[in-house]
């Protein structure tokens, strides 16, 4: 980490990431080491942008978010407290003791289910980084993004389809490129079957994951099917890509059904869109499902077939709305504040 000139106000954008491979079960909830490697792809419509200024005129902290279709709106409780446990620790690194004023925006709707951990976390480590002129290598930001208490937001500081290696000590858990955004024209068909917040958190099920029977059996074949992920994104081998996610999806899922206590994440529209898109395969439309903590259905799909899927997925009852994502870039820095 190198020390720069402090400008002391920056924004950054970041996006949301699809998990091809999930990330379920932490070998250390501190450092927030994960059990396994996992894969994911950055998706282009589930954006936040967080604005990060340091400042003497600021008495307190503050935390604004704008949630999409909302107006903006100091927020207090466990995810402002979590923003701020990561601004501390910048303060410390730069050695710095002004109060900061961070605003966030989300380009997607809130109730529909996706995560904005990933996104929202990294976007303000990106921001933090910039304004206090710490310098850190695309290694050392999915570190520190980890270490903000969103593993997954780690994937989401490289472009395009990301690797986060589990590794075994802190420097050695981080997120590395497979693919750039322009490797592989595929799309994420977000399929929102209920708003309402998940019931369990992933932070709940991270820590029931070894309560179940089949984890290890789970760990252990993973290897394979991360490096059959990996080959298939490189090689642009879909079907071998829609086997692997699907497997792994069922995978995560039957382990939280098992955990004790157990929990499930779907609901009977999540089985009916599994149900189709085996159906829609056998007549050539390839489209194919991944699933993370809650019963929305991510499909995933090469761009020529979006239309088509999408217009057969929004007939099936139970859907609510859809929303199409493109792979993209990760975190980076834009010159337009928030504030
Ligand atoms: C993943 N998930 O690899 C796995 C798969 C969800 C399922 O890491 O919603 O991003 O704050 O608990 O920390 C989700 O964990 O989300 C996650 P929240 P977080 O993406």
């Amino acid at each position: 980490m190198k020390k720069n000139n402090r400008v002391l106000k920056a924004t950054a954008v970041s996006p949301a990431n699809i998990a091809f491979i999930k990330y379920w079960g932490q070998k250390d909830s501190k450092l927030i080491l994960p059990c396994n490697n996992s894969i994911s792809m950055n998706i282009d419509n589930c954006l936040t942008t967080t604005t990060v200024e340091f400042s003497p005129k600021y008495k307190r902290d503050i935390v604004k978010i704008k949630f999409f279709g909302e107006k903006e709106k100091e927020r207090k409780g466990r995810r402002t407290n979590q923003l701020l446990t990561q601004v501390d620790r910048f303060r410390k690194m730069a050695e710095i003791d002004w109060k900061v004023k961070i605003l966030s925006r989300n380009s997607f709707p809130s109730d529909a289910g996706i995560a904005d951990s990933a996104s929202a976390f990294s976007a303000l480590t990106f921001a933090l980084t910039k304004a206090l002129g710490l310098e850190f290598n695309k290694k050392e930001l999915s570190i520190q993004t980890r270490l903000a208490g969103s593993g997954s937001a780690c994937r989401s500081i490289i472009d395009g389809f990301a690797e986060w290696k589990k590794g075994n000590s802190s420097h050695s858990s981080y997120a590395v490129q497979i693919a750039d955004e322009d490797h592989w024209s595929l799309a994420d068909i977000v399929v929102v079957v209920n708003q309402q917040l998940k019931e369990v958190s992933s932070w709940r099920g991270h820590q029931l994951a070894e309560t179940s029977f089949y984890f290890k059996a789970r760990l252990k074949e993973l290897p394979e099917r991360v490096k059959k992920t990996r080959q298939a994104i490189k090689t642009k081998n879909f079907e071998l890509l829609g086997q692997m996610i699907e497997q792994d999806a069922v995978s995560m899922h039957f382990i939280t059904m098992t955990s004790k206590p157990p929990v499930f994440y779907w609901n009977g529209t999540t089985l009916d869109i599994i149900q189709a898109l085996r159906r829609w395969r056998k007549n050539g439309l390839l489209g194919y499902f991944t699933i993370d903590a809650g019963p929305n259905v991510h499909v995933i799909c090469q761009q020529k077939d979006i239309k088509t899927l999408e217009r057969k997925l929004k007939r099936i009852s139970g859907v609510k709305f859809t929303i199409i994502n493109k792979p993209c870039r990760g975190a980076r820095i834009v010159r337009k504040h928030l504030f």
